[in-house]
């Protein structure tokens, strides 16, 4: 057990911008520098409550705080801005029944003291937080444990909210697990966002796994019974199911890379939702609380970077290429729409993103070798998955598009990484 649990940060005792990660001033830096390359920052940020009841002490950014009376001067709240007895029905003011909507908004998720959203002076503090990061340069927000507030209330809040520093509104995605059966729904909060859509993880861990045919993602989506595309932020794992914690179920995580990047990449290459790609570090799985690679005073070890590799435990996804070449992928398919769909047997399909880009899958213990309609003008491409374009000509393999847009499409079955791509800047 280590002393610093990652999941620290998910108890607020202020809204300073104060933790081992650094500065107001060092977080204000980088989203300029980041902001001035083209990469928005969505913040984390969590208002549904502050830390766990029985705790007193001082928070990383030296803001006092004593749960049991509920008081937090960095902010400062005080007792009557927090749900209690009269508005939370379970006895010990916890949520235990996902059946009931009132103990899911009202009571405290995981004992963690729950703030009373529906008075104006805390919809204010938190619109306060917000405003100020917008000043800071930020895009927008992932809204944690939106399933515990009342859609109401955030609406109230974000109505307090200004514009974002690139113009119009800050781009709002909420946490609402929503895998069916309980009383609180997704689509209650379509009005001030986007959801995060846990089911898609879930269902193509089990394709990926083939334990349900590639085949059939000829239509996943919507017709999935998941939220339309203009709904949804999608991702394979999040920083909890990767490690048991909240909705785990079995997804697909950086601990099995093989059928990981598969997902990833179809993720990446089917135009349903926004997509969200993860990075992770590599914590001892026996402890689902580690904290992030440290030294031996808590503080946080620096992301080393050689070449495209990182070190010092973090395991940064990001920089995979099967990973990073599937970004430039969507991009260059930007809108466009699935074509030339083919399956071969259950466990063999290919696509194209029009006459921008083509890509294939096999999970099946014989080869793809085939001519296929990839759908791009004639020319050499680079298969991203296996390389890149470097000085003219391809580090992997590479394809040949003919005048009709057909090419051999040859993907290997007991290798790695058993997919091809190539889209219309790896061309040469
Ligand atoms: C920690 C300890 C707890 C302890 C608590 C207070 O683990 O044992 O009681 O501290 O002392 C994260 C960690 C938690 C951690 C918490 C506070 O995951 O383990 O608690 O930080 O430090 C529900 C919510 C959902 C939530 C998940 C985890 O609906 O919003 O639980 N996810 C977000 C974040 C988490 C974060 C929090 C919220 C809290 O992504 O990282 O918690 O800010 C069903 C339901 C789900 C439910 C799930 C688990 O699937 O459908 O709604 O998710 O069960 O209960
Ligand atoms: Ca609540």
């Amino acid at each position: 057990m280590t002393n610093r649990p990652w999941y620290e940060r998910y108890q607020p005792v202020s809204y300073k911008l104060i933790t081992r990660s650094g500065t107001e001033q060092q977080f204000k830096d980088m989203v300029k520098r980041c902001n001035a390359k083209g990469v928005r920052i969505y913040v984390d940020a969590v208002f549904n409550h502050m830390t766990r009841m029985g705790s007193i002490g001082k928070g990383s950014g030296g803001s006092y705080f004593d749960t049991d009376n509920f008081y937090f001067p960095g902010v400062p709240f005080g007792a009557t801005d927090f749900n209690d007895e009269s508005s939370c029905p379970t006895l010990d003011g916890r949520i235990h029944d996902y059946q009931n909507a009132v103990e899911i908004r009202n009571c405290q998720l995981e004992g963690l003291v729950d703030l009373k959203l529906g008075k104006d002076y805390v919809r204010s503090k938190v619109a306060d937080y917000l405003n100020h990061l917008i000043d800071l340069g930020v895009a927008g927000f992932r809204v944690d444990a939106a399933k515990h507030m009342w859609p109401r209330d955030i609406a109230a809040i974000l109505e307090k909210v200004k514009n974002v520093s690139m113009g119009g509104r800050p781009f709002v995605y909420q946490e609402v697990i929503d895998t069916g059966g309980e009383a609180v729904q997704g689509s209650e909060y379509l009005s001030t966002g986007r959801i995060a859509n846990f089911k898609y993880g879930l269902e193509l861990a089990q394709v990926f796994r083939r334990q349900n045919a590639l085949k059939w993602l000829k239509n996943f989506g919507a017709d999935w019974g998941m939220w339309s595309s203009g709904d949804v932020v999608n991702f394979i794992d999040n920083h909890d199911n990767q490690r048991g914690h909240g909705c785990a179920g079995s997804v697909l995580t950086h601990w099995e890379p093989k059928p990981y990047k598969l997902a990833t990449a179809f993720m990446l290459a089917w135009p349903y939702g926004i997509v969200r790609i993860m990075s992770s570090y590599e914590y001892n799985r026996e402890d689902n609380s580690e904290g992030p690679p440290h030294n031996s005073d808590e503080s946080i070890k620096s992301v080393t970077i050689n070449g495209m590799v990182c070190g010092n435990g973090w395991s940064c996804e990001h920089r995979w290429r099967q990973i990073y070449n599937m970004v430039a992928f969507r991009n260059m398919a930007g809108d466009a729409e699935v074509t030339n769909w083919w399956k071969g047997t259950d466990y063999q399909i290919a696509f194209s993103r029009g006459d921008k880009a083509f890509i294939a899958f096999n999970l099946e213990i014989v080869d793809i070798n085939q001519s296929l309609m990839t759908g791009l003008p004639a020319g050499q491409y680079c298969d991203v998955i296996s390389g890149n374009l470097e000085s003219g000509s391809c580090t992997g393999a590479s394809v040949t598009v003919d005048g009709s847009g057909r090419a051999n499409i040859h993907v290997c079955s007991h290798c790695e990484d058993p997919m091809l791509a190539i889209h219309i800047a790896c061309g040469y």
